[in-house]
């Protein structure tokens, strides 16, 4: 960059990014049901690392009245987590008071400690009798997260005013039914497409949802609804062949045009359909499906961004399991990478995508609601004050990011905010505590004590300035 932009806007908001299933613990009380991360985890413990499985969280279940004071001392105003739809519903789809009182209290206490609590409504947490129902590849499961959506406005509709329907949308088709890297460990492309198609319409219910409950008093009339997800910019390699750029349009098709076209339009990119079409791949659709879809479009949109998506033309069109393959994975020679997680470190992509957004949706206004860095074990060094030593990494990357969020928005970019994500550590699907992301730690052996790292005096500098030194 030429010039350097340092300078975040005055009313550009600072803050964090959690979910209810990797903080909360307290797995098994207050009338919890089993989701499908216990249900793993029941069956084998020994695929999270170090055998830690989805029943820790980080504590802050019992200990949220501190982690919100905690965010506050990190300079940030606001804070998204999710209710766990197998905490406030019962398996006959009833509210669980015990559940519903937690939330409520999770939310007061942010209140008092000066944090806006953003409540997103799912985050990869299917309540397990519901997968044995079909999970999203059923009508009745998306009905029922409708009916949850509709239950959670009504009891929160007067304290929330920030709402999402789903975080990263893409992640479950993929992980679990087309990478199989995540219970039940699928390998269908067909099938992953269709939870893909259910999650669309059970977003698009829930807003509907949403709307029916503010035109009717029941949640206050300045809450807004969105959907986050983990956008990839893709790119191929220099001069690339149509075949190439192909494989660009696929990736960018399924990953990231399905839920701008969705949220903005109430549409799916219908160059997307024709080409899974033609490849044999037939989305479960109804009579009635294209009114849902149309009642999708938000009011905000939350960008996660971690890596983009360097892409080529495949090898082959099918895989080894026989499933249709549309890009492989090119490796950029300049690539720098986070070798803890296997993610390419990659500023930029923030930029272009914010540009993307800026040129194919000039009205949507959004907020990076997740960004951060995670390391093996935060390698362990520190200070003679027991701090962990992370500022030579984490201080980088942050600034990096933050750097061409400025300028993004300097050039039109409609971006409002930044939630750093696990700022203070916490448990992470499969890799459980492997790889730190806290700019304050979670001592597990000294029962989740939390103590800032290096890095924490300097993000809250630059939350309360917007100055990214
Ligand atoms: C996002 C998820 C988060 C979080 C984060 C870090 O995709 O929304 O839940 O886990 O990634 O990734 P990981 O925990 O796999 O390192």
């Amino acid at each position: 960059m030429s010039v350097v932009h340092d300078k975040l806007p005055d009313d550009f908001f600072f803050g964090a990014a959690l979910s209810g299933p990797q903080t909360e613990g307290m797995w098994q009380r207050m009338g919890k049901l089993e989701n499908l991360w216990d249900t793993w985890s029941n069956l084998d413990l020994g695929a999270f690392h170090n055998r830690v499985g989805s029943y820790a969280g980080n504590d802050m279940g019992t200990r949220f009245a501190e982690d919100w004071q905690t965010f506050a001392s990190l300079g940030f105003t606001s804070a998204r987590t999710s209710i766990q739809w197998s905490r406030l519903l019962d398996a006959d789809g009833k509210l669980n008071p015990e559940g519903a009182e937690f939330y409520h209290r999770l939310f007061a206490a942010a209140r008092e400690a000066g944090v806006e609590p953003f409540v997103n409504l799912y985050h990869f947490d299917m309540p397990a009798y519901l997968f044995r129902r079909g999970g999203w590849e059923s009508r009745e499961v998306v009905e029922a997260y409708a009916h949850y959506a509709a239950t959670a406005f009504a009891e929160f509709g007067q304290e929330i005013e920030h709402w999402f329907t789903f975080n990263e949308p893409i992640v479950e088709p993929e992980q679990r039914y087309e990478h199989g890297n995540w219970y039940p460990f699928l390998h269908d492309y067909q099938r992953a497409r269709s939870v893909q198609y259910g999650i669309s319409l059970a977003h698009s219910l829930a807003v509907n949802a949403f709307r029916e409950a503010q035109a009717a008093g029941v949640v206050r009339p300045d809450a807004r609804i969105g959907l986050i997800n983990c956008f990839t910019p893709p790119y191929t390699r220099e001069n690339p062949s149509d075949a190439d750029l192909e494989a660009v349009r696929m990736t960018d098709g399924i990953c990231n045009r399905w839920w701008l076209d969705l949220v903005t339009c109430g549409t799916l990119p219908t160059d997307v359909i024709e080409t899974l079409t033609e490849r044999g791949i037939e989305l479960p659709t109804r009579p009635w499906d294209e009114q849902i879809l149309a009642q999708g479009k938000v009011d905000w949109l939350g960008f996660n961004y971690y890596h983009p998506a360097r892409v080529q033309a495949p090898a082959s069109d099918v895989d080894e399991y026989g499933q249709p393959v549309f890009a492989q994975e090119y490796t950029w020679p300049d690539a720098v990478m986070n070798e803890s997680r296997g993610w390419e470190i990659y500023p930029q992509g923030i930029y272009d995508f914010a540009m993307t957004m800026a040129r194919d949706y000039p009205d949507l206004e959004w907020f990076v609601s997740e960004n951060g860095i995670g390391i093996e074990e935060d390698r362990a060094e520190r200070d003679e004050q027991g701090r962990i030593c992370d500022a030579t990494y984490r201080v980088p990357f942050v600034r990096d990011h933050l750097r061409w969020i400025a300028r993004a928005i300097d050039e039109g970019a409609k971006c409002r905010g930044y939630h750093y994500w696990g700022a203070i550590d916490c448990w992470s699907w499969n890799n459980a505590y492997k790889n730190r992301y806290g700019f304050v730690e979670v001592d597990l052996a000294h029962d989740y004590v939390r103590r800032p790292k290096e890095s924490a005096a300097w993000i809250a500098e630059v939350a309360r300035t917007h100055r990214i030194s």
